[in-house]
């Protein structure tokens, strides 16, 4: 359905989900056994969790980041960053994930709308600083030297990042497509049918129908290891 519109297409806005990061060993969120399974969202991803226990969360995100190092991107990770290298239109990735598998794979240009678990926010100065290493321990805000970061993530009902440049994008877009999510959470979620409503196309790339697949023009299954650089080679040949 997109073949003959590959040609025409001058600005791609890509979201991507814990399922691009899935087979470099990184847990989804709602699979069997995922993230959610092993904890409920209330106590761990909320800001009512982290008041009501902050040694919970940040033992959370202390063992997520730490587990980082034991990862590493996988062809779909590199496959965007060659399309970010080689693709000669306006490129936008906005990524739900916090984990750093996009720029370890070669992606410069990584909007986290989510945050990112190598990043540290100051709940005193409100500063952010980059974080490699645990939190547990109450470390200095290397800003203010008070004992007050939490970890720099967007949980349940808190803003995510950057939604005003987001929303740009998805108005003036040619082509959406989304990758590896479930479609669950919002405001992401509804990307989709904002970027229908600018007339762009739409193409979803997932392992299996996502809770929004009926809202994309073009829907393809299975690995992102497999369908992303397909993909990508259908854009850069057009
Ligand atoms: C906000 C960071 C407002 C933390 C996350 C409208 C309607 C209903 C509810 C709401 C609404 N608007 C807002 C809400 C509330 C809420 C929400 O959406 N709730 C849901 C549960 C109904 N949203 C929020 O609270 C958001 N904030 O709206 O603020 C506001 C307004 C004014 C002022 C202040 C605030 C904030 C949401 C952000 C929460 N943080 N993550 C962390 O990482 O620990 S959410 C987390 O889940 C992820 O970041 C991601 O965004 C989200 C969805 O996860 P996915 O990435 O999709 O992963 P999932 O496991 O679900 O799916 C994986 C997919 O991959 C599957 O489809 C699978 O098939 C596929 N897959 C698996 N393997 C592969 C694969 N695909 C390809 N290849 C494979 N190998």
């Amino acid at each position: 359905m997109l073949e003959g519109l590959m040609a025409e297409i001058g600005r791609i806005v890509i979201l991507t989900g814990a399922g691009i990061s899935a087979e470099s060993g990184i847990d989804t969120f709602r699979s069997a056994g995922g993230l959610w399974e092993q904890h409920r969202v209330e106590d761990v991803a909320t800001p009512e969790g982290f008041a009501r226990n902050p040694n919970l969360v940040l033992n959370f995100y202390d063992m997520r980041r730490a587990a980082l190092a034991n990862v590493a991107p996988n062809p779909a990770h590199s496959a965007l960053a060659r399309l970010e290298r080689e693709f000669s239109g306006e490129l936008l990735l906005v990524t739900q994930n916090v984990d750093d598998l996009h720029e370890r794979g070669g992606s410069a240009r990584v909007l986290h709308m989510h945050g990112e678990l190598k990043s540290a926010l100051c709940t005193a100065c409100e500063m952010r600083s980059p974080w490699h290493t645990t939190m547990i321990d109450r470390p200095p805000c290397p800003v203010c030297r008070a004992p007050t970061l939490r970890p720099d993530v967007v949980w349940f009902g808190e803003m995510p990042y950057e939604m005003g440049r987001i929303y740009r994008a998805l108005e003036t877009c040619d082509l959406f497509v989304s990758i590896g999510t479930s479609g669950a959470v919002y405001p992401a979620a509804g990307f989709v049918q904002e970027a229908r409503a600018n007339g762009a196309r739409t193409l979803e790339l997932n392992l299996e129908p996502s809770e929004g697949s009926r809202c994309f023009h073009e829907t393809r299954h299975g690995p992102a290891s497999v369908l992303v650089p397909q993909w990508v080679e259908e854009v850069l040949d057009a």
